[in-house]
């Protein structure tokens, strides 16, 4: 086997160990495997913030069997202590001789593990399957790079836009299929965001309700300055709630990204939505639409500033799926 694919069967088997890291977190996800010769000796995974990197779990394994062996990551090997680390330096004490890494660190606090590699005499190669290793950990990849959340905005409407009927009452617009699909997709976002209003029209509780229920339940996140009631759903012990009192989208994202939120998911009503949106502060949109008219009644977004057809939102239409009676289009603003 030449040199290039057996990296990429070793770095492949990195890919695969890195899955069994959580898919919501902080961290991206990271594996790693340590070869000698033609045998693993070592192989580790990323379990979350504040539990040991990668590599460590695959030096631990190895022993002294990492002394003159390749290591191979996802992720390039951190050069920062944190939690934890850095990788670099504990690459270089087990005496590693090479490293192939796919996904360069965007990280300004942790990269530079490839540079402290080198300086220690570490054969060191990057970069091959790094779309791969960053598709892995595409929401935190997109949110390191832009510091910020990736934000998916999310709506059911009526044939017409409407989200909700003349007399404010929104349950049930689209089929069970549809609600379960929402929950399905919420079980992926660090946080879930909604309007006072929302809160105080639907009562909603922002939980996630599958089969299959993620490790952390999605932390709540009510933006704007009325006061809600201490019985809300969304205060309930179900998952964690934070409230911010701020209207600016950038500053809302600003505080979720301090709070290492990667992915959020804007869930309503329509002033949060045009705000957002306003703000160039949607990188996708779900929309759930039901073949059904009411004619009356809020729609999913309100107050988008647009006066004439020149000023049309468009968007990409990525994907088209039927669940049940309804559909459900994945869209992507389009870039001027
Ligand atoms: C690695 N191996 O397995 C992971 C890395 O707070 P800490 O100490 O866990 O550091 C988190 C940062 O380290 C994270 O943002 C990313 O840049 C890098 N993650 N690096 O060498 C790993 N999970
Ligand atoms: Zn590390």
């Amino acid at each position: 086997m030449d040199t290039r694919s057996r990296d990429e069967t070793f770095l492949l088997r990195a890919l695969e160990l890195a899955q069994r890291g959580p898919a919501v977190d902080a961290n991206p996800r990271v594996g790693c495997v340590v070869v000698a010769g033609d045998s693993v000796v070592g192989e580790g995974w990323h379990d979350g913030a504040g539990t040991a990197h990668a590599e460590v779990m695959a030096l631990g394994a190895a022993g002294d069997r990492a002394r003159g062996a390749t290591a191979y990551a996802t992720l390039e090997p951190c050069a920062h202590v944190s939690r934890t680390g850095p990788c670099a330096e504990a690459l270089v004490e087990a005496g590693v001789r090479r490293v192939v890494y796919a996904q360069s660190d965007p990280n300004p606090a942790a990269r530079g593990g490839a540079a402290v590699l080198r300086d220690a005499d570490v054969e060191v190669s990057g970069g091959l399957l790094a779309a791969e290793a960053a598709a892995l950990n595409a929401h935190w990849t997109f949110a390191v790079e832009h510091e910020r959340p990736y934000v998916t905005w999310k709506f059911a409407a009526t044939l017409d836009g409407r989200s909700a009927a003349a007399d404010g009452s929104s349950r049930w617009i689209t089929g069970a299929q549809a609600r379960a699909d929402v929950h399905r997709l919420r079980a992926g976002a660090g946080a879930l965001v909604v309007g006072t209003g929302t809160v105080l029209a639907d009562d909603p509780a922002l939980t996630v309700r599958t089969p299959d229920a993620p490790r952390r339940p999605p932390t709540r996140v009510v933006v704007g300055e009325r006061e809600i009631p201490a019985t809300a759903m969304v205060l309930d012990d179900a998952a964690p709630t934070v409230q911010l009192h701020s209207h600016d989208p950038h500053l809302v994202l600003k505080q979720l990204h301090a709070q290492e939120i990667r992915h959020v998911w804007l869930e309503g009503g329509p002033t949060l939505a045009a705000a957002f949106l306003r703000a160039g502060l949607v990188d996708e949109v779900v929309a759930y639409l039901a073949p059904a008219l009411l004619g009356d009644g809020p729609t999913a977004v309100a107050g988008l500033g647009i006066g004439s057809i020149d000023g049309i939102r468009r968007f990409q239409l990525t994907e088209v799926t039927r669940l049940g009676d309804d559909l459900r289009l994945l869209l992507h603003p389009t870039t001027k």
